[in-house]
């Protein structure tokens, strides 16, 4: 994140919103938990039955993770798309160059025909034509509340990856993956290569037993829990 900062990809706010899912992170584990497990299977199944999916890159998740969100783009045939919150033309810049140096071959965002999310004020409202505003599926790792909120009014399916559970994020996105972005967007690539050979319909049924307000629940009872057991000096930290 320190190098991601001194390249102009991270912005400061970035560091800060790290500290924040580090601290939930040690909450959790620091492991991809069952329940995020569920909401993995869950989200590979719908990138794979979309019809337009993309994945929305910021400054955080290209420092983290660049090459495995490639990876998942070329896996389901997502398109990447790099989409700032705190944008500059240099950040947008930097992000891309990220991108390509990972091995993409295509990246979205910054065209001169923008289209913009009705609603929204932050510069993150400036979208790709081709890309977020035209999606079906839009996989939004580290996102904020209010973008996640105009998105499912747009009618999108929103998947979101987010450490904290209690996040208007978490709260608002139709599949929360409670992990951290390293550990949940490899474990994304391989749910996508395990469940591609399933017929649409098995995927389907997947998704629709998939229930995002029991995974939440699960993740807040995975933390109190955890609590509990350190409390008592049945595990250590
Ligand atoms: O690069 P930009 O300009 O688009 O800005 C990116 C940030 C992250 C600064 C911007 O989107 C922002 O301010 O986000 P928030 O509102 O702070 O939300 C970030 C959420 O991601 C918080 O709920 C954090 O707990 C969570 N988070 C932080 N690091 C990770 C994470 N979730 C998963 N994996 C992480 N590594």
């Amino acid at each position: 994140m320190v190098s991601g900062f001194r390249e102009g990809v991270v912005c400061p706010q970035g560091l800060i919103a790290h500290g924040r899912g580090e601290a939930f992170d040690y909450l959790l584990g620091e492991r991809t938990n069952p329940f995020a497990v569920k909401a993995i299977e869950a989200s590979a199944c719908a990138l794979l039955t979309a019809e337009r999916p993309v994945i929305s890159v910021n400054g955080n998740v290209a420092a983290l993770c660049a090459a495995s969100v490639v990876q998942l783009s070329s896996l389901c045939g997502a398109r990447l798309e790099a989409n700032l919150f705190y944008r500059t033309q240099e950040r947008m810049k930097a992000v891309k160059k990220a991108l390509f140096a990972a091995g993409a071959s295509e990246v979205l965002g910054g065209e001169e025909d923008e289209a913009i999310i009705p609603e929204l004020f932050s510069e993150r409202r400036r979208v790709s034509r081709e890309g977020i505003y035209s999606a079906d599926v839009v996989l939004v790792p580290l996102e904020d509340g209010d973008r996640t909120t105009a998105l499912k009014r747009m009618g999108k399916k929103v998947i979101a990856i987010d450490l904290n559970p209690l996040s208007v994020t978490a709260r608002a996105a139709d599949i929360t993956i409670v992990d951290n972005v390293v550990r949940a967007v490899p474990a994304l690539c391989a749910a996508v290569k395990r469940l591609r050979l399933k017929e649409r319909q098995a995927l389907e049924r997947i998704l629709a037993e998939y229930d995002n307000e029991r995974v939440l629940g699960e993740a807040l009872e995975a933390i109190s829990s955890r609590l509990n057991r350190l409390a008592r000096g049945e595990l250590h930290g």
